[in-house]
């Protein structure tokens, strides 16, 4: 484990943290909110949260690198995870419900890998022009070139960016997400919102072109501009069109002189948007098939996954309060210098195994105990374990436990530290690959991000001030 930067020295942000936790405790029940995280982080620790931050921006697929394998191993990814879920739900009627649903879906799947037809969505904000399009789409189906599919079918979405937030563009970006290929619709350069939503296709790999309507609207080099700054933003699939051009005056200079107008409407103008379309249907129709059913099949996993994480949460629950409140009565009975908690009772080998076993992820004794003492001596470097017993011995003695037994500090400090590892290792485990079940190694930098985390989540005074109830309660039953 390589820290890049020196963590919470003890000396300055500790002792600030620790007078501010001390000044404030006699308020700490309103200030319920007031987190030993936020102290820690006046104490001057943000900086291990900043790392691992910036993931590299998915690159847009000009072409679409799917063929048939990679679909299939998609689906059976899928059929693995749900099979498991199987496995473990049996006594969960709930979940085994969901679970046979599932399986349906997965078996559906398959068939879909040899559909011929392509579902189109057309998308964009209000009056952006999408009924006019499909309408003449659909009249002009035989100018488009479909290659081996055999249908096309067009569904308009809800208009976007009607209301504030983005709720109520979510089910529109689903039904765009569900389909084949999108048709995004703007009437010129983009806003930021059309932008954000153009991210959110390319983040969830949905291959989708940008068509500039009513460009009749602009004279000529307006259009020219505004086609540019589109290529620009996109890259790549961007058309202009006039799907129902405005009318136009035409006038007529007859040869006695007099001058005859009348308005013509003209021809919907989507020649390059029939062609781009046309292209990419023909050369990559039948992969457009099988990029959706590998979304379906990764979204099917994902709602698998969450379900098997949820089941085994209630299995990895007791098994935590369990270890935790036998680090409580070790440190108790033998009560140590708070730092060394860690190294004798806090973290125990036998809880990293047991929690492992829940989550198929098995660790032979020596890889536990490697795990459990990295753990502890990072809780130790971040300061958290000093940091913990000082907040937990604050809040027994502004409590009315007037007289503090031996080793009640460490008896509670070490059930929290337990609890704080045990949560820390099932936020991790639920992050791993479920079909992959073995020879993944432990990943040490993402286990002190979590563990990071994790102490931000349970840290709330009014909490911790719970807990501490909880571990007089074991440790002085009296
Ligand atoms: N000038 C011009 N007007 C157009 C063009 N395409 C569509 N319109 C007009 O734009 C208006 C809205 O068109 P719709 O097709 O109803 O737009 P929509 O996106 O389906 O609208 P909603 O479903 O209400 O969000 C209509 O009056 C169309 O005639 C175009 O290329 N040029
Ligand atoms: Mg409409």
């Amino acid at each position: 484990m390589k820290l890049q930067r020196p963590i919470l020295l003890g000396g300055l942000g500790l002792s600030f943290s620790l007078w501010m936790l001390q000044s404030w405790h006699q308020t700490m029940v309103q200030v319920g909110e007031l987190s030993l995280f936020s102290l820690l982080v006046v104490g001057g620790g943000l900086w291990l949260l900043k790392q691992n931050r910036t993931k590299a921006v998915s690159k847009q697929l000009d072409t679409l690198p799917v063929d048939r394998a990679t679909a299939e191993g998609a689906i059976s990814i899928a059929k693995v995870v749900v099979d498991q879920l199987a496995q473990e739900a049996t006594n969960h009627v709930e979940t085994l419900h969901a679970t046979s649903l599932l399986q349906e879906q997965i078996a559906h799947l398959t068939d879909e890998l040899n559909r011929q037809e392509i579902n189109l969505a057309v998308t964009g904000g209000k009056s952006v022009g999408k009924t006019t399009l499909i309408q003449v789409l659909s009249e002009n189906q035989q100018n488009v070139e479909t290659g081996s599919i055999t249908s096309l079918h067009f569904h308009e979405t809800p208009p976007l960016f009607t209301k504030a937030g983005d709720k109520s563009d979510a089910a529109a970006l689903e039904e765009a997400i569900a389909s084949d290929f999108v048709l995004f619709l703007t009437n010129g350069d983009l806003t930021d919102s059309e932008f954000q939503t153009l991210q959110q296709l390319k983040a969830a790999k949905q291959s989708t072109m940008l068509v500039f309507n009513k460009q009749d609207q602009y004279l000529p080099e307006e259009r020219a501009s505004v086609l540019m700054s589109l290529k620009q933003r996109m890259q790549e699939n961007v058309v202009a069109i006039a799907a129902s051009p405005l009318p136009i005056k035409v006038r007529k200079h007859q040869e006695d002189g007099s001058v005859q107008e009348w308005l013509e409407i003209p021809a919907p103008d989507i020649q390059q948007l029939t062609q781009q379309l046309g292209e990419i249907l023909t050369t990559h129709g039948q992969q457009l098939v099988w990029a959706t059913t590998i979304r379906k099949a990764l979204g099917l996993k994902t709602t698998a996954k969450n379900l098997l994480n949820e089941r085994r949460r209630d299995r990895a629950n007791p098994v935590i309060e369990q270890y935790q409140w036998i680090a409580a009565g070790a440190a108790f009975a033998n009560p140590v210098p708070a730092l060394d908690l860690l190294a004798t009772a806090a973290i125990n080998a036998q809880m990293v195994m047991d929690l492992g076993g829940i989550y198929q992820q098995k660790f032979a004794l020596d890889q536990a105990q490697t795990v459990a003492v990295t753990m502890g001596s990072l809780m130790l470097k971040l300061g958290l374990v000093e940091l913990s017993s000082q907040a937990i011995s604050t809040i027994l003695k502004s409590n009315a436990v007037t007289f503090v037994a031996g080793g009640v500090v460490q008896g509670v400090s070490a059930a929290y530290l337990t609890r704080i590892a045990g949560l820390t290792l099932v936020e991790y485990f639920q992050q791993q690959d479920i079909a992959i079940t073995s020879g993944t190694g432990l990943n040490l930098n993402q286990i002190s991000q979590t563990l990071l985390s994790c102490f931000q989540q349970n840290q709330q005074i009014a909490s911790l001030q719970t807990f501490v109830k909880q571990g007089v309660k074991r440790l002085l039953p009296a």
